[in-house]
């Protein structure tokens, strides 16, 4: 075998990385992936018998640098430019044993590959075009998806769907912050300045469009974040009973005795593929009892912390102060919907509050209770609509950031203040939106200058 110096050549050209692409751990197969200039040189003498060729697995023997056989692996060649990365890519895969892996990697490194950083092939493909910021962001939550409905809105913002529509936007503004630049660089050439009413009238879709995507960010926060959910109520009205219908499971004892449940127990379950954190919690009640007292506290808590809150009260028993007591401070604390459980029994509770009616012991009114929820965290969302929205916390800010921008343009475009502090404004959105989807170069601005106008010259 020939001997080789990998680094010599990959200095000028950039460095190769590797890593495990799987979970580290015993497992059937596991996947090293190698990008770079000399993934393919690395893979040559990693698994000198398997023949390289485009988009092709190879069978081959893994050898150590006695050449000695250490696993069979399949090794796939994914040459620049139309990889993962944009560099040449080689996936090998191979048994998942530790030290085999652990070998793979190592000897990778030895060959002249250097470990990856954390999400470095992804940064790669940023860097390389292959994907823009808002992809990239989103091959992160695809792979921290926790439900399919999460994962089928994360991989439609990999597909670029929230990039389109951003873009679009993004043009709009590059074209009047082009349109300003040359009113001023060009005044003395008898280049249009653009009047003001026409640049408030080209500003007004960009930022309806950059609205509506802060707009979404209601529905895309839960649907990356999910939902937190308590269930609290009078000790006895079967809150943890209704807490293991949500579950579909029997999660919290349920006893005849009040006082069953004395501390918050949650649990995470999906609702239509939102994640929904589940509380139960201690029956509140006034108590001289030091630990229920305790209980009651957390009931409490787990009510602020809560997006949404179901007061629970029971429809077989008298009317009790207590409920319309706690229903009025819950209110106060948290979304609430309140609910009457126990239908199944006769009915002795009089009230003239709308009411959720369930049972628990039946799961009657259990579809309708779910909806209502889905309602109050996500009014107006509709599961089956496209679901391209923003999802992300940072991307929201950087949008707002963009809106406030616009909003202080338009003020100086209405006041007539000189269009040179206008751009300011613009540039400052401009500037918010390349931190969602990569930055806008002087290039991009030139190209729109020369190619909006007529310059003539
Ligand atoms: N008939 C009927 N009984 C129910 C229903 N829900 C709960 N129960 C009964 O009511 C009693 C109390 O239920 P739990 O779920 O333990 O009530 P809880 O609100 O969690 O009570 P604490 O934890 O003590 O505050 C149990 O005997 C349940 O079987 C229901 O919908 N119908
Ligand atoms: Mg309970």
């Amino acid at each position: 075998m020939p001997p080789i110096d990998a680094n010599i050549d990959a200095a000028g050209s950039g460095d190769t990385i590797a890593a495990l692409s799987t979970p580290p751990g015993r497992s059937g197969i596991a996947v090293v992936r190698i990008s770079g200039p000399r993934a393919a040189a690395i893979t040559a003498l990693l698994a000198p018998a398997a023949r390289l060729a485009a988009r092709t697995a190879a069978l081959g023997k893994i050898v150590d640098a006695q050449g000695n056989a250490v696993d069979r692996a399949l090794v796939t060649l994914f040459p620049k430019p139309n990889s993962y990365t944009g560099e040449d890519v080689v996936e090998i895969a191979c048994h998942g044993s530790l030290p085999v892996v652990r070998f793979v990697v190592e000897r990778a490194l030895e060959l002249g590959a250097r470990l990856a950083e954390p999400g470095e092939f992804t940064r790669r493909a940023h860097l390389n075009g292959r994907m823009d910021l808002v992809q990239a962001e989103a091959v992160r939550d695809l792979i921290d998806a926790a439900t399919l409905y999460q994962a089928r809105v994360a991989v439609r913002q990999v597909d670029g769907a929230l990039s389109q529509e951003i873009r679009p936007l993004k043009k709009q503004l590059v074209d009047c912050i082009a349109l300003l630049e040359a009113g001023i660089d060009f005044a003395e050439d008898d280049v249009d300045v653009a009047a003001d009413a026409h640049i408030l009238e080209r500003l007004a879709p960009v930022r309806a469009g950059i609205a509506r995507l802060v707009d979404g960010f209601r529905f895309g926060k839960v649907v990356r974040s999910g939902l937190k959910l308590a269930i609290a109520g009078r000790p006895n009205v079967g809150k943890s009973s209704l807490f293991n219908r949500l579950l579909n499971k029997d999660r919290a004892i349920t006893a005849p005795t009040a006082g069953t449940t004395r501390d918050a127990i949650h649990e995470t379950v999906s609702f239509d593929g939102i994640p929904v954190e589940l509380a139960d919690t201690a029956g509140i009640h006034a108590t001289g009892d030091a630990i229920e007292a305790e209980g009651v506290e957390r009931s409490w808590q787990a009510l602020r912390e809560a997006d949404i809150a179901l007061i629970v009260c029971d429809l077989s028993a008298p009317a009790q102060r207590a409920d319309s007591e706690l229903w009025r401070r819950a209110k106060q604390t948290c979304a609430a919907l309140r609910v009457g459980n126990k239908a199944d029994l006769p009915a002795r509770l009089e009230t003239d509050e709308p009411l959720i009616r369930v049972s628990a012991k039946t799961g009657e009114g259990l579809a309708a209770l779910r909806l209502r929820i889905r309602g109050a965290a996500l009014p107006g969302f509709d599961a089956a609509d496209d679901g391209t929205f923003v999802t992300n916390i940072r991307h929201e800010g950087l949008l707002r950031a963009a809106l406030q921008a616009l909003a202080k343009s338009e003020a100086a475009a209405r006041g007539r203040v000189p269009h040179e502090m206008l751009l300011l404004d613009l540039y400052e959105a401009l500037h918010a939106l390349d931190g969602i989807t990569g930055a806008t170069t002087l290039d991009d601005i030139l190209n729109n200058i020369f190619s909006t106008f007529c310059i003539g010259k």
